[in-house]
């Protein structure tokens, strides 16, 4: 059972990821740095003379509440080190570089006052530290300086910025939690924030001294943490709280210049598969480097969001509705007595007719005009009637069926595809006439 204190995360459901720092100005990502070689001097000279002239935090929060999310998670610092804020340990950051400011801090405040909830990125990693790339046995002092700057980074993110919802790691690669200490610090953590979650990127096998083949690059921990990351996919986790971490565009996460956009309706499907399936979505935008959010992830947000506005209860606050097969149609999420149908596809057919439920149903209601739908409960199936032709909203119109208890999928109909075994749709089969 999850912890009262955390339960607003998987109720939340859509997270904004932010990922911005000097990679910007390349426009190729954020770790242009490492996969294109570059030199580390030009880097770290066109890192320190950045200056984001456009940067408006409250801009950025307008964004993220008009767009319907409900927290979002900045990069206060990628593998490339350069922090976003004031840190004392190392001068590689923005208050003493050219923007002269703390970001971390504005974002904090802004992202507050607009009324979402706040998390920290921050990648173990230090693409610019020779004792990152070793093997930490050669020369132990200088990795003990590596990771204690994490630490003390960490506790410093965790001790200047108020209350801290959400602690998003990345970044071990190549080195295992042992090396980072990272059970330490995340127990130090919860010292200094009893109420925050923090992911699972803790651990990772080490080239130094695993087996060549048996490494794992995103870090993910089964064990460590209180949520699961899957990245750049959308997998369920069954033991614990979860969230897809997912691109607006290809690839990249920083920002890419001339890069195609997903569109609004690709994006809202990932939002609707992962809570179909009980997890979160993290959705990310790369800003530019003059600081703005680039106006075709605005322009996706804001359509996403007015579909927040008419069809949120079928997303925040849902369970996991992938009680029956539903492939056909879209998603289903519930909550209480109510089951959600998120049509992917509209058929444009007047009756609808749902076989799988063992629970009759009392109403229907089309979320997306707010009229009440006709409801029979006959022939062992729940007949919807009156629906419209014409597909009713211009992304994923919602029925909202409500039932006098909790729905209950049949036993030949629990599970999609009837978990893989052709003995339960024997009374199915069994109509067949002949062979
Ligand atoms: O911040 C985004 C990515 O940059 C970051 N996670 C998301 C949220 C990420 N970092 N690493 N990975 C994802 C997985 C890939 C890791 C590796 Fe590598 C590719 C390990 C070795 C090659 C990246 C490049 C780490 C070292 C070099």
């Amino acid at each position: 059972m999850l912890d009262e204190n955390k339960r607003w995360f998987p109720e939340a459901r859509y997270g904004l990821f932010i990922h911005w720092g000097p990679y910007a100005q390349y426009g190729r990502g954020e770790q242009v740095l490492f996969r294109e070689h570059l030199d580390q001097a030009d880097y770290e000279a066109r890192a320190r003379s950045w200056n984001p002239e456009f940067f408006d935090a409250k801009a950025w929060a307008k964004v993220a509440a008009d767009g319907g999310f409900k927290y979002a998670v900045l990069t206060t610092r990628h593998h490339d080190s350069y922090a976003l804020w004031d840190t004392k340990y190392s001068n590689y950051n923005s208050m003493q570089c050219a923007p002269k400011c703390d970001l971390v801090r504005e974002y904090v405040e802004a992202f507050r006052e607009a009324g979402l909830r706040v998390g920290l990125y921050y990648s173990w990693a230090d693409w610019t530290s020779k004792a990152y790339w070793s093997n930490p046995d050669d020369d132990l002092d200088a990795w003990n300086k590596l990771r204690d700057m994490t630490h003390n980074q960490v506790e410093e993110l965790l001790t200047n910025y108020g209350k801290i919802d959400v602690f998003w790691f990345d970044g071990t690669w190549p080195h295992p939690a042992a090396r980072w200490d990272s059970s330490g610090l995340v127990k130090r953590m919860r010292e200094l924030q009893p109420d925050i979650l923090i992911n699972n990127r803790l651990d990772a096998e080490s080239p130094f001294t695993a087996a060549q083949g048996a490494v794992e690059f995103a870090g993910e921990s089964k064990t460590m943490g209180d949520f699961g990351t899957p990245e750049h996919h959308i997998t369920a986790d069954n033991d614990r709280i979860w969230e897809s971490c997912q691109t607006s565009t290809w690839r990249l996460w920083g920002y890419a210049r001339g890069e195609h956009w997903r569109p609004a309706g690709l994006m809202l499907d990932y939002l609707c598969q992962a809570s179909s399936q009980g997890g979160n979505l993290l959705l990310n935008v790369g800003p530019q480097p003059d600081g703005r959010i680039p106006a075709e992830f605005i322009d996706r947000s804001a359509k996403i969001g007015e579909w927040l506005k008419v069809h949120g209860e079928a997303i925040y606050g849902t369970t996991r509705g992938d009680i029956t097969e539903f492939t056909t149609k879209g998603w289903q999420t519930l909550r209480g007595n109510s089951l959600y149908l998120i049509y992917r596809f509209w058929h444009g057919e007047e009756c609808e007719r749902i076989a799988e439920l063992a629970t009759p149903a009392k109403a229907a209601t089309l979320l997306s005009t707010g009229q009440s739908l006709k409801v029979e409960n006959r022939d062992d199936a729940i007949y919807i009637k009156g629906m419209p032709r014409v597909k009713p909203s211009s992304l994923f119109p919602v029925i909202r069926l409500d039932f006098g208890e909790p729905p209950k999928a049949k036993e030949w109909a629990k599970g999609r595809l009837w978990n893989l075994d052709p003995r339960l749709m024997q009374p199915w089969v069994n109509e067949i006439k002949s062979d």
